[in-house]
């Protein structure tokens, strides 16, 4: 993959927005200029059945449209069903060797905590690994504690060409920060689906990478 598709990696589900409609966050997000999309549908507002699968090949189309890559969280039947450009997995779904068997050529993110993650995440071939929380988030009911930038920095510094994204309460006063700590992006769901000027909040994500 390239690693500057990672730059500003916008995650979205149902439950992540309030008084719009999903849809219309996610195209001013890509009309903004977001280079990845997840889509992430968790908690109690989340779709199910018919309507998540509608949902999420709504989003897929969209993203066509502006050539960014639509990945699916935690999902590797939906992710193969729909043929997405990857699947995004961590340490509590399927076991990384038996998604990369179901997901082929599909690009394959994993989230990363710890070494024996990231070894098991690279021994599978993960395409890019995901870090964090580095701040404290309140998008992820059972986010682990805010890690800072100390691990990747460390894991910047192993593998100098590995794509890799942080996430975690990563807002356009705090991304400079993890840019310099040696990410290829940014990952972020509550700074995007709660502004009040996506265009502006894109604009300024992308200018905190160059330093
Ligand atoms: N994984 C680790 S933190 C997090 C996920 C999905 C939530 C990120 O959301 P926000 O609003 O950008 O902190
Ligand atoms: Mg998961």
């Amino acid at each position: 993959m390239k690693r500057e598709d990672l730059l500003l990696y916008f995650i979205m589900g149902t439950g992540n927005v309030f008084n719009q409609k999903p849809i219309n966050v996610l195209e001013e997000a890509l009309q903004s200029g977001v280079t990845m999309f997840q889509f992430r549908e968790k908690g109690a507002k989340a779709l199910t059945g018919q309507a998540y699968e509608n949902f999420a090949r709504l989003c897929q189309k969209l993203c066509r449209q502006y050539n960014v890559p639509f990945i699916v969280n935690d999902d590797v039947e939906l992710a193969v069903k729909l043929s997405a450009d990857g699947v995004h997995v961590g340490q509590d779904d399927l076991p990384i060797s038996i998604v990369r068997e179901k997901v082929g050529k599909m690009l394959l993110g994993v989230s990363v905590h710890s070494q024996e993650e990231l070894q098991t995440a690279l021994q599978y071939g993960a395409d890019y690994v995901g870090i964090g929380p580095i701040f404290s988030t309140t998008s992820k009911s059972d986010a682990k504690p805010p890690s800072g930038t100390t691990f990747l920095q460390q894991v910047r510094k192993q593998y100098p060409t590995l794509p890799i994204v942080a996430i975690g309460g990563i807002n356009c006063s705090n991304a400079h920060m993890v840019f310099k700590a040696g990410a290829d992006g940014v990952a972020v769901i509550s700074a995007i689906c709660e502004s009040e000027d996506i265009s502006n909040t894109v604009s300024t994500f992308k200018s905190s990478s160059i330093f």
